[in-house]
């Protein structure tokens, strides 16, 4: 296991300026071969290294050469090539089995269609080269395939040239852009394909294409829509502009991500990118126009400006996933999205900087990169870069923006020059700024207040609490906050205002900060965080009357959100702590009349009042009281929630009897929020009733997926014959759409109920169930090891799921390692659950077959 360093980064002594690939297409064996031009770019050494891996080297030639292995070393991970000049021709020929390829990484197979993933190391997997994001070079890709098996041939860029060979045929794709390997990318099957286009606004026609496996072009229109939409939203928001002819967007149901961004060839998993009202949630469609959007971006933020190295994840990552938050809260709604977003990162981000896996925006160092794709770098990196925005305002951040796309396109950078571009922009130093991505934990901001009533002059003492081991010194933090009050205040030191809502930037650049606010002559609510303008944990003490103000009053409504969150904490907590007692606990009457009061503002807000009232996780709720047991604080949760649904009854009843009036359109945002708010209002009628009437009756008259999936949800809430009868209906309609089984996967294992435990394992022998394919593992597997059951001791969880780790790392490391997360919270755990997950990480550590198992684990037993 080798460990890869930032610190040792070097440049390449040599650059690919050009290269020409002929694939020669066949599933056991497919013929690579590549010419390339390499030019020394560094005085280092004689040799010249080329990185590749699982491949069968047929030739290798230098300038005509045939080369003798006295010429080179070979290993499986590289060949050496010796005495080289400062300018030579490459010609390489490679055998590959995409057949045999269940990593999914390289050139693999997906239902009978040959497809790529060169992100991070995959090319390598293709042919010997400078597999690296600072080698940029430009492509042509001449594919050879069965005519009648492969009709369509894609690649990057344009296509240049077409030819018909018989029985065979080919396609020749030219990229004009210089790009790096892990962004190349073809695609050879049967599809079927929509077409569009759009103009840009410099007048550019763009040609569009959607290709989806047959069967499915019924799911393909919203996938056109979300792109036009965010090739717009590009244009207008950062005046970026599409640079291409061609813009093709491929559908596989075999992918081990979301979706990849390849140069004008975005290849996706089926589950993010196909959307039709029968087969997908509404949900689904904010996903699917989420992530094209994602895809898009990088267009500008990954490709065209690119990585120095993979330690700089996310200068790509972290912004694009901001950009792409962005487009969906202008298309959708700005604080849902960003409530929905927070929870993200509050969920996964901070346990996993609290856990074995914690490392900084920016790492420094890995051994497998595969197991770098995490919510720090993405999630977090979207936060670093919202608060780049908040610092320098919307017009700064802007200017900012222009400046890093102008100075830094066609290179492969840093985050510190993203940075750079905005501090030179705007003429500010952020230098302390940078700490963001060099330090790791989530801060804690420890506030206290000294309110003197009489002057009317309230002092906040703001102290950051840092983890030593991670950050050991200040960071630089905007911290939004307000005040619940009717009086005037007046800020005396640091921060600067919106006058409009009130709201204070207060910068935080010391461990220990002082404000002074004036003008307060009667008790104020402090308004914390507001948006969540920092990725920290606030330590302050709200009363119960003051988080009860904040839900009823404060004008900032992820506020309002947050304080529900806070007070639900804080009760669910006291009531773990009492769990004897559990069945005398009761709700305040405060905190009803401020739920009730929510219902009644909102209810023309349906996906507000969805996200206010979805219950939070017990493994949430865990991570901050560690050492309980995960089962105790469930069946709180479920106490809570249940005196909630008693309460708000009649409101929720109510809710569920409006009518929504369907316009006829896929993607029409007030009714996909009256959708939402009917499935919420079910699923808490149901945890009072208990009875499944109206469920299955939803369900019987349902006409599309959003409803069908809010009726079996509210159904999940038990096992009762009703739920099950539903699900076998389900199953008879949807037997022959993958996707929409996985639904089916993930509701049988999210079943609160002993029951789950022996259906889960029998569904892994269903003919329907492919324990190669992601999208059915994350289905049935990662929705079973989200459901609080899954750590009952007594059914040996955590020894089957190492067993099924062990099983998948066989044939695709990838998928296995991200299963062992849950085994890497053993710290969280109370002692028996914990000795437990350490035998399993023992045992993979010993028997798993992987680097990509092995890091995490050996960095889980380290913890
Ligand atoms: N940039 C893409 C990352 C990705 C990936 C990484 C590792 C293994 C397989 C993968 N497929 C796609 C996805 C994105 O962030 O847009
Ligand atoms: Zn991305």
């Amino acid at each position: 296991m080798k460990k890869q360093f930032l610190k040792d980064y070097l440049d390449h002594p040599f650059n690919i300026p050009k290269v020409e690939l002929t694939f020669s297409l066949d599933p056991q064996k497919t013929i690579v071969h590549a010419t390339m031009q390499l030019k020394r770019v560094h005085d280092q050494g004689d040799t010249c290294e080329l990185y590749g891996e699982h491949l069968k080297l047929r030739s290798i030639t230098k300038d005509g050469a045939l080369l003798t292995e006295n010429d080179y070393t070979l290993t499986d991970q590289k060949i050496e090539l010796h005495n080289v000049s400062d300018e030579f021709t490459l010609v390489i020929e490679t055998e590959i089995s995409p057949e045999n390829n269940k990593a999914l990484s390289g050139l693999y197979m997906s239902q009978g269609n040959f497809c790529t993933q060169c992100e991070s190391h995959g090319f390598r997997r293709i042919t010997y080269f400078i597999d690296r994001p600072d080698n940029m070079s430009e492509f042509t890709t001449h594919i050879i395939a069965d005519k009648k098996a492969y009709p369509v041939l894609l690649g990057n860029g344009n296509c240049i040239k077409t030819k018909d060979l018989g029985d065979k045929h080919s396609a020749t794709w030219f990229d004009p852009s210089l790009k790096p390997s892990y962004l190349f990318a073809l695609v050879a099957g049967q599809f079927e394909s929509i077409s569009d286009t759009f103009t840009t606004k410099n007048g550019q026609a763009v040609n569009l294409g959607i290709y989806v496996e047959p069967g499915k072009i019924e799911q393909a229109g919203f996938a056109m829509e979300a792109l036009k939409l965010a090739m717009k939203w590009d244009e207008d928001t950062f005046d970026r502009v599409y640079d291409l002819t061609d813009y093709n967007v491929v559908g596989v149901s075999d992918f081990n991500f979301g979706a990849m961004e390849n140069k004008g060839l975005n290849v996706f998993n089926t589950a993010c990118m196909l959307a039709n009202p029968k087969t997908s949630t509404d949900n689904d469609y904010i996903n699917v126009l989420g992530v094209i959007g994602h895809e898009y971006f990088h267009n500008w933020t990954g490709n065209r400006i690119t990585l120095r190295n993979w330690f700089q994840l996310s200068l790509k990552e972290g912004l694009t996933v901001y950009r792409d938050q962005e487009f969906t809260a202008d298309l959708t709604e700005p604080v849902v999205k960003r409530i929905q977003d927070v929870n993200i990162l509050r969920s996964y981000q901070f346990t996993e900087d609290a856990g074995p896996m914690s490392h900084p925006v920016r790492p420094d160092s890995y051994v497998s990169m595969n197991n770098f794709y995490t919510t720090t770098v993405y999630n977090k990196g979207a936060e670093v870069v919202r608060m780049i925005k908040t610092l320098l305002g919307e017009a700064g951040f802007k200017k900012g923006m222009a400046l890093y796309f102008d100075k830094f396109d066609g290179q492969a950078v840093t985050t510190e020059d993203f940075v750079n571009a905005h501090q030179e922009a705007n003429d500010v130093d952020l230098e302390q700024f940078k700490r963001w991505y060099t330090q790791s934990g989530t801060p804690k901001i420890n506030v206290i207040t000294d309110h003197d009533l009489e002057a009317g002059v309230l002092k906040l003492k703001l102290t950051q609490l840092l983890d030593e081991t991670k950050a050991s010194e200040p960071f630089l933090i905007p911290l939004q906050i307000g005040f619940i009050t009717d009086e005037t205040v007046i800020n005396v030191n640091g921060g600067h205002v919106n006058e409009h809502d009130g709201t204070y930037t207060l910068i935080l650049e010391n461990i220990e900060n002082e404000f002074v606010f004036e003008g307060l002559f009667a008790p104020v609510t402090l308004s914390l965080n507001r948006g969540f303008s920092a990725p920290v944990i606030i330590e302050h003490t709200s009363t119960e009357d003051d988080l009860i103000k904040l839900i009823g009053h404060d004008s900032d409504l992820f506020n309002r959100w947050d304080a529900i969150q806070q007070y639900s904490f804080n009760t669910i907590h006291a009531w773990v702590k009492d769990k004897a007692n559990l069945s005398t606990k009761k709700l305040s009457e405060s905190f009803i009349h401020a739920l009730k009061r929510l219902l009644d503002e909102h209810k023309n807000d349906g996906r507000f009042i969805s996200v206010c009232f979805t219950p939070i996780q017990a493994r949430t709720i865990l991570d901050q009281m560690p050492g309980y047991d995960i089962l105790d604080i469930h069946a709180v949760c479920q106490y809570f929630y249940a005196q909630i649904a008693i309460h708000c009854f009649d409101q929720f009843s109510s809710f569920y009897k409006l009518p929504i009036k369907e316009n006829g359109l896929s993607f029409d945002y007030p009714v996909i929020s009256a959708r939402s708010l009917k499935n919420i209002a079910l699923a808490y009628m149901v945890k009072k009733t208990k009875t499944y009437d109206d469920a299955t009756q939803y369900y019987n008259q349902s006409v599309n997926m959003t409803e069908m999936m809010g009726a079996l949800t509210a159904l999940n809430k038990g096992n009762a014959s009703q739920r099950q009868a539903c699900l076998d209906d389900f199953k008879l309609k949807f037997k022959h759409d993958a996707l929409v089984m996985n639904k089916w996967f993930a509701l049988h294992a999210s079943l609160n109920d002993d029951s789950v435990h022996e259906t889960v394992r029998s569904l892994m022998k269903d003919p329907l169930f492919n324990i190669q394919n992601p999208n059915d593992v994350r289905a049935l597997l990662g929705s079973y090891i989200a459901n609080p059951l899954f750590h009952d001791l007594k059914y040996n969880n955590y020894g089957w799921l190492t067993d099924l780790i062990l099983e998948m790392d066989t044939f695709n490391p990838q998928l296995a390692s991200r299963f062992v997360q849950p085994l890497l919270q053993h710290r969280l755990y109370d002692q028996d659950r914990r000795d437990q997950m350490l035998i399993c990480l023992e045992k993979l550590k010993t028997s798993a077959n992987s680097n990509d198992v092995i890091e995490v684990v050996n960095l889980g037993l380290a913890h």
